[in-house]
């Protein structure tokens, strides 16, 4: 079998998605998503200028060859461009490989470890009693876990909190939104929101919360501690991760589980958090770390180091990469949890699927290759439309993470 070509499809069914399709001479084809919240442009450019020219005759079977040939082959290695628009042509020869076997992904991965994913759901509010109500409307649904996140007293946004009603979408049109943090303000408020959730809903729930970068490492060591009452499933991303060793200093003061890795792009961003037992669940997903090939080794490494998986899952990873993840999920000893933030109606429209939810965990169904479609037609009737993530500055003005 050959590949015969390779097109790239910009649209934005309610958020910016960009999705690879790889066509081959025996007629099946697959899909890669390649979605960069925020900079899709430079990746479609990298598929377009760089990639896609190299990929027509190769045997689509050779995923490890063709991952190893544009990743070793570029000189030029990692970074989230590079490796997204890498993971693309990757999880698109492996879903034309299951289809051309007549199987589902997973049994490629290593066949059934089990029959259904745990999931985590996204809960909110602008503040601490909307957020409490939230978490009760999510558990009604079916969830078991459920990640909170609530607007804090004096802060006039937040990340993670959803406005006029309508879902959380951090990217907006127009140049980047400006947000105001305050890490003492953070801080004061956030043990009181979790301690109120644990009260009120009891132990059986997982709970969860995302600090998203804003700390640092004895900030992020103070509030693991404080929260150890509440029994969090996970603390994610404390710190910009950008330095491994500041989470040994986190991991000397507090025994809350920690999770990072949604903003990794390669092993090497993680491998001293791994084989230091310095975090519990890694975050790394398939479309921003280089695709299946490379998330399946990343999973097997951390396997003895009882590192498990909580893959990124939020809106702006298309149902290619949910679906993805999905195949791996079902297929390694060591996951952990998948993040679950629903698509809105119009893109699962797009990308019709086989994975589904039910009672708090997703089942991912027996289709050969992936499962997931895309509608062209549909995609076509909207247009890409730039969007930023916000940027973040303290009080005084200085720049801070987002
Ligand atoms: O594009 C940025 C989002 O993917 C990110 O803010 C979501 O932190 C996130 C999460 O945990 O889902
Ligand atoms: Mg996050």
């Amino acid at each position: 079998m050959k590949i015969t070509d390779a097109k790239v499809f910009v649209a934005s069914p309610s958020r910016n998605l960009v999705t690879l399709k790889v066509f081959t001479d025996a007629g099946v084809n697959g899909l890669g998503d390649a979605t960069l919240n925020g900079r899709e442009q430079a990746v479609v450019a990298y598929l377009q200028e760089h990639l896609i020219p190299c990929l027509i005759g190769r045997d689509p079977f050779q995923t490890e060859d063709t991952w190893q040939y544009f990743y070793r082959g570029a000189y030029w290695r990692r970074g989230p461009v590079t490796m997204a628009a890498i993971a693309a042509i990757d999880v698109a020869l492996w879903d034309i490989k299951a289809k051309a076997l007549d199987l589902p992904l997973y049994q490629l991965l290593g066949g059934k470890s089990r029959d259904r994913v745990l999931v985590y759901c996204h809960a909110n509010g602008t503040d601490l009693e909307e957020a409490v109500d939230d978490v009760g409307r999510h558990i009604e649904q079916g969830y078991r876990a459920v990640r909170v996140q609530s607007g804090i007293p004096g802060l006039e946004a937040a990340y993670g909190i959803a406005k006029d009603g309508r879902k959380y979408e951090p990217a907006t049109e127009g140049l980047p939104q400006e947000t105001v943090w305050s890490t003492e303000k953070y801080l004061r408020y956030l043990p009181k929101l979790l301690t109120r959730v644990r009260d009120v809903y009891g132990d059986a729930i997982a709970l969860l919360h995302d600090v998203h970068h804003r700390l640092t490492p004895i900030e992020a060591a103070r509030l693991g501690r404080e929260l150890e009452p509440c029994h969090l499933f996970w603390l994610e991303d404390p710190v910009t991760a950008e330095l491994q060793e500041g989470f040994r200093l986190i991991r000397k003061h507090t025994v809350t589980p920690l999770a990072v890795g949604e903003v990794f792009n390669s092993v090497y961003d993680c491998l001293t958090l791994i084989t230091e037992q310095l975090i519990d669940y890694i975050r790394m997903t398939v479309v921003h770390g280089g695709g299946i090939t490379p998330i399946l080794k990343l999973a097997h490494l951390a396997e003895p180091y009882h590192v498990r998986t909580g893959f990124h899952g939020a809106t702006d990873l298309s149902p290619i990469t949910m679906a993805a993840a999905l195949h791996v999920n079902t297929a390694i000893n060591n996951f952990g949890i998948q993040e679950h933030m629903p698509h809105a109606a119009l893109v699962d429209e797009v990308f019709p699927h086989e994975y589904s939810f039910r009672a708090g965990d997703m089942y991912i169904g027996e289709k050969p290759g992936l499962g997931v479609d895309y509608n062209e037609e549909l995609a076509s009737r909207y247009p890409y439309r730039r969007a930023y993530l916000p940027v973040a500055r303290k009080p005084d003005g200085t720049m801070f993470d987002w």
